[in-house]
């Protein structure tokens, strides 16, 4: 069937043999090229039929359709003009992971980061109205997805509205791992009640039977009504704030979907479709294991084992380590924002379940749910990706740095991420972070400093971020690490040629380059900075002033982060003829790739920061 399917729109010539059969072909090609690339493998199995029933019964790009993350979208790639580009799948000017509008006019909105659906798709709705258009927006949530604060903030507003809106809910009990909270508590009621039009019409008839004894007022009946309608019917939630409810419907049953949305269609007003899917649907492995396979990297098709061996990488030092102090100090908690597993916790919350918590994907709520800990005395770790701190920023300013509050904030995933692209590279954090009053900002330069950070920002009793990349070490083995002190940064090769100054992962780097230019006779003095913010201006001014001659090396923006705060420190302490380069990612989003491209696209590998020191050799000098 996927023959048939070249471009959007193609999928209206098929019957629904055809669309069930097409549904097959589809899941054995998403499986063929993610077990090759990697990709979100779970998500996308899951939601194959939905996709196909939505292309069916709607029109693109006409009307709009909103991917809440945009991690399962990959259906919607295949049916919208993309099949042959898919098999590029997140490499370097391949096809992207997540909908991106400059790929194709079908992609109604980009997405990435998660509960951001109903928000957009209701300002399309209220586009239109304004436009007096007549198209149909649709937006596509998961259930881990709706636990987000702007989701809901969003289904408030366009309920309260009456705005025509269909929100369909794609609920597979899942976050990435299974989900929590009172929304999901809310759902699991709901998954069992039968079709809508049936309840519905059985649930008018018995509250109209209610006995009603004595003379009560209007207001009290109705009150009493529908605390009945709560209890028995939850869906009423959703109803009560305005929307009509469809479902629960079988998220794999192709034409009770296409039956559910033609009448979505015919709706006024806001609407909210139940879909009940089964993450990892069709793959066996997937569907034991959906948290492994929310997003993977190669693997073997027959076994569902990875191609490559998981390393020890900073998450798991993190977590590790988190679990030796946490036995030192029981004030110690952990916070995840539902990524337990993606930061390292998982056996944190084996060995103390009372001081983990899972808040669902709500890095808002986690970072002010820390500082009302920490105003308590209680010492709250909250590791976080690093593009998803950006959703928690003022929550950083106004509930932890304004007040002063001892919270251990763990930044995950920082700098270039890769194959997820722009959405996930976690390029800005120092540059945002280094601007907030109180914070103490740090970078280990491998595990053993990650874990030296941690145990030294438990015990700070201060704001403090400690920022750490994806994946594993560099290649430079470093022997010992000076004990850690606040705003001091430690001298790891003397010279007078040149000061290298970087910090986290580049510091590694600046090692080498240095190594490097020891062969030429050329003598650097590296530094690793260690603490962005306090930085050790101190060591770093009598440096430049003996060598005359900076770079700069980060994992971040060129703007605001160490390079900046070096220039800063040359300007105001009037440090005369200095030269300075800065080495870092440029005022712009950085696309998909592998690491490595993408450092050497942007000249942060050893070659590239080799060359630019080039002139260096003409002043030479030994130690
Ligand atoms: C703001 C934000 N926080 C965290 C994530 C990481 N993340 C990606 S998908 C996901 C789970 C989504 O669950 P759900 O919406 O139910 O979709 P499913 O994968 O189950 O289809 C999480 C936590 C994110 N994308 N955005």
């Amino acid at each position: 069937m996927l023959e048939k399917i070249n471009k959007t729109g193609d999928i209206k010539k098929l019957n629904i043999e055809q669309e069930n059969k097409l549904a097959e072909d589809i899941r054995k090609y998403i499986l063929e090229i993610v077990s090759e690339n990697g990709g979100h493998l779970a998500s996308n199995l899951g939601v194959v039929e939905l996709t196909i029933a939505l292309h069916k019964v709607f029109n693109l790009p006409k009307d709009k359709i909103v991917w809440d993350v945009g991690h399962q979208a990959y259906t919607h790639k295949i049916l919208t003009g993309r099949k042959k580009e898919l098999k590029t799948l997140r490499k370097s000017n391949g096809i992207a992971g997540f909908p991106k509008a400059k790929e194709s006019e079908t992609d109604a909105f980009d997405t990435g980061h998660s509960s951001t659906s109903i928000s957009a798709a209701l300002g399309m709705a209220r586009a239109r109205d304004i436009k007096k258009g007549d198209n149909n927006v649709i937006a596509v949530i998961g259930d881990g997805a709706l636990t987000g604060g702007m989701a809901l903030e969003a289904l408030n507003d366009a309920g309260y509205s009456k705005t025509k809106l269909i929100v369909v809910l794609n609920d597979n009990e899942m976050s990435i791992s299974p989900n929590i909270g009172g929304i999901n508590m809310l759902l699991t009621k709901l998954r069992t009640k039968r079709t809508y039009t049936k309840s519905n019409i059985s649930m008018k008839k018995f509250i109209n039977k209610i006995p009603v004894v004595g003379k009560p007022s209007v207001k009290v009946i109705r009150r009493v009504k529908q605390s009945i309608k709560q209890l028995i019917i939850p869906k009423m939630f959703v109803e009560d704030i305005g929307f009509r409810y469809l479902g629960p419907v079988d998220g794999h049953n192709i034409s009770e979907l296409e039956r559910i949305l033609e009448i979505s269609k015919k709706l006024d007003g806001p609407v909210f479709i139940h879909v009940l899917t089964k993450k990892g649907k069709g793959y066996k492995f997937a569907e034991e294991n959906p948290d492994k396979f929310h997003a993977t990297g190669p693997f073997y098709l027959k076994t569902g084992k990875s191609k490559k061996e998981k390393g020890k990488d900073y998450s798991k030092v993190f977590g590790d380590k988190l679990i030796k102090l946490a036995k030192e100090n029981e004030k110690i908690v952990a916070i995840t924002a539902a990524m337990k597993d993606g930061t390292g916790l998982d056996n944190f919350q084996k060995k103390f379940p009372d001081r983990f918590f899972d808040v669902g994907i709500a890095e808002q709520h986690a970072l002010c749910l820390a500082a009302g800990m920490a105003k308590e005395k209680i010492i709250p770790v909250v590791p976080i990706y690093s593009s998803f701190y950006q959703r928690a920023y003022d929550q950083v300013i106004h509930d932890i740095a304004l007040q002063n509050l001892p919270v251990v904030m763990c930044v995950d995933r920082a700098g270039i991420v890769g194959e997820d692209g722009e959405t996930h590279q976690g390029q800005f954090d120092m540059a945002f972070f280094r601007l907030v009053p109180n914070l103490t900002i740090m970078a280990p330069k491998d595990f053993v400093e990650l874990e030296e950070m941690l145990e030294f920002a438990t015990k700070l009793n201060k704001p403090v971020v400690i920022r750490y990349p994806r994946g594993g070490e560099g290649l430079v083995k470093f022997e010992k690490n000076k004990k850690i002190e606040l705003g001091k940064a430690e001298i790891l090769q003397k010279g007078k040629a040149l000061t290298i100054i970087a910090i986290g992962k580049t510091v590694g780097r600046a090692v080498e380059i240095s190594n490097k230019l020891k062969e030429k006779e050329i003598f650097a003095e590296v530094i690793n900075a260690r603490f962005l913010k306090p930085l050790d201006k101190e060591t770093i001014k009598k440096s430049i002033l003996k060598t005359k001659n900076v770079i700069t090396i980060e994992d971040g923006t060129i703007i605001n982060g160490l390079g900046s705060a070096v220039k800063e420190l040359i300007i105001d302490e009037n440090l005369k003829n200095i030269k300075i380069k800065s080495c870092a990612y440029p005022d712009e989003f950085i696309k998909q790739g592998t690491v490595r491209e993408i450092e050497e696209k942007y000249k942060l590998d050893v070659e590239s920061i080799l060359k630019e020191i080039d002139y260096i050799n003409k002043n030479k000098a030994s130690e």
